[in-house]
Parts: structure tokens; sequence; C-alpha cells
């Protein structure tokens, strides 16, 4: 079976590494949105989580960078009065260097992807939504704010009143996208942020049409257990934006593009008003707390 993965953030890379105990190889399409430029160098946070975690060297405590990092550099860096509050790790520096540097030359962001997964010996592949610039920005009471310095630096505490993302109308996908979801037979929505992690990658101009015309059987797995995310400022921008913080709402914001939804099997009294919406819905534990809590789910997908 040829899967297909839209993929941002911690809870997707969770299932992706259910995913790659199931059944091995499959492709992952990163979203962009939240790569940031820091010290000159371009970090792409969510293609990076994957790339670890499918390379078995994720922090998965924290949730992102290389597990047993240090940061030397940082100390260095705050002893120079330099930025300190996007933490980059010493080990995880090499890719922004190696990145930023193969960009210069010319290559693409998929490239340069492709380049590194082949160096950490990854066999699943991961790719950029798009090669162009897409930034996830969060229109707050105090300015507009880059997500990183929304989320990281003023740790979500500044009043939402919208969510732009930049660039995405002009950007298209990669021509290695559009033929992975053309030839998928399954194509899954990670349990991802749905506003910072999944609609960045809807949103690039085309992807929601190359989804549309594929046949793949499309399914998603909602990040809501009741009316919260696992984590992360999932909520509190949904709120802000006027939808509802539950599996319901998750449905909603997908229903056109998805076949199916996996729901919270705490949430199964929603699975009416979900199918209201024409939408299928199958309840089992969504929640990874372990390896085999991962797998578990992964093989629920894969069967459904
Ligand atoms: N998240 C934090 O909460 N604090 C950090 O200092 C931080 C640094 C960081 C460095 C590299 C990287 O790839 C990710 C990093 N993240 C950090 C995670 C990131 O902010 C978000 O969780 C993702 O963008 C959401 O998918």
């Amino acid at each position: 079976m040829k899967l297909v993965a839209l993929a941002g953030g911690t809870g997707s890379a969770k299932l992706l590494r259910g995913l790659k105990s199931e059944i091995g190889k499959f492709t992952v399409i990163a979203n962009v949105g939240d790569n940031v430029w820091m010290h000159g160098l371009y970090v792409c946070p969510d293609i990076d989580i994957a790339m670890y975690t499918l390379a078995g060297i994720a922090d998965t405590r924290k949730g992102w960078g290389v597990k047993g990092d240090s940061f030397r550099m940082l100390e260095q860096m705050a002893l120079l009065r330099g930025e300190t509050w996007f933490r980059l790790g010493d080990r995880d520096l090499a890719i922004h260097l190696l990145r930023t540097e193969m960009l210069k030359e010319g290559k693409t962001l998929t490239e340069v992807t492709v380049f590194a997964l082949d160096a950490l010996k990854v066999r699943q592949r991961i790719l950029p939504v798009t090669d162009a610039p897409v930034e996830t920005r969060i229109l707050t009471k105090e300015g507009d704010l880059h997500l990183q310095e929304f989320w990281v630096r003023r740790r979500a505490r500044v009043a939402v009143k919208d969510v732009v993302y930049k660039g995405a109308r002009e950007a298209h996908p990669t021509r290695e996208v559009a033929s992975a979801v053309d030839e998928a037979d399954k194509i899954v929505i990670c349990p991802g942020n749905p506003v910072t992690s999944i609609m960045p990658i809807l949103a690039v101009d085309g992807m929601q049409t190359l989804l549309a015309s594929s046949k793949a059987e499309k399914i998603a797995v909602s990040p809501m257990i009741g009316s919260r995310p696992f984590s992360g400022p999932a909520g509190k921008i949904m709120r802000a934006l006027g939808q509802g913080t539950d599996s319901v709402a998750v449905s909603k914001m997908f229903a056109r593009l998805i076949d199916k939804i996996v729901i919270d099997e705490s949430d199964v009294g929603m699975k009416g008003k979900i199918e209201e919406l024409g939408v299928r819905c199958l309840a089992t534990r969504t929640a990874m707390n372990n390896r085999s809590q991962e797998r578990r789910l992964a093989s629920f997908l894969i069967e459904a």
C-alpha cells in the first residue's frame, strides 16, 4: 500500500514512528509554515522533527531537536547578548548550517531534505509541501508575529486575532508532492495542530485540488481529546478564530477533503454530529503515550 502522511509537529511525529514500525516505507508531506530564519540559518522544525524521529535520534521528551543534545553555542550566544529564545542545540545546528549552505548554492529544500535523509539512513521520504517560502503568521493584539515568535518567544501569551499563511497563494506543491498524492492508495492527515501544522500544507495553492483529484482514501486523525488538543497552542488559536476546539470542529475544517476521521474513543458521543458532515467517523484510543500506543494507532489507520 502506498501511504502518504500530511504531517507537522510532535503528535504527527509519534504517528510517523508508529507507521514506520507497521509498514516501513511511506511518504511524508511536511508543513513548512513554521520554518524560520534564525542567526542567518534556515530552520525547518516540522521537517526536522519528522526526520530525527524516523532516524531514531529525536528528543521525544522535548518534542524537538536531537536527543542528548547540548546547548554550548547558546551559552556563548548569551555572553555575546545575542538572541537565545529559540534554543538551537549544538548537534541540531549541523542540519541548519548544511541546509542554509546548500540552499545558497541553489539547491531546493526538497533536494536538501533528500540529501539529509540519505545521510541519516532514513528509508521513508519526507517532502516539503512546497519549495517556495510560506510563513504562518499570527496576527495578535500586539502586531503580526511569526509562529515561532508567538509560540516560543511569547509563550502564546498574546491575544490572537487571526492566522495567515503568508506566501501560500503564490506557492505550489512540488512535482514530487503532486506525484506522491496522485499515486497514493491512502492519505493520512496526522494529528497535528489543525491551524498551524495542517492548514499551512492545505493552504498551498493547488494542494486541495490535488487531494480532491487523488483516488486515495483520505483519513484524518483528530488531535483533540474532549475539547483540548494533546499539546500545543491549537485550542487557544482555534478559539480565537471562532472555531470550536473539539473533534467536531476539526471534522468541519477537513470535511470537504476527507472520507473518514479517527477520533478518541472517549469522544464517541460526537460521532453523530461528525457523520452529519458527510465524514465517516471511527473511534479508538488516539493518545500516544508510548511506542505500543503509536503502533496501535498506526495499524488501526492501515486497516481502517
Ligand atoms: N520549541 C520550543 O518550545 N522552544 C524552543 O526553544 C524551540 C527550539 C527549536 C529549535 C529547533 C527546532 O527544529 C524546533 C524548536 N522548537 C522549539 C519547536 C518548534 O517551535 C515547534 O514546536 C514547531 O515549530 C511546531 O511544529
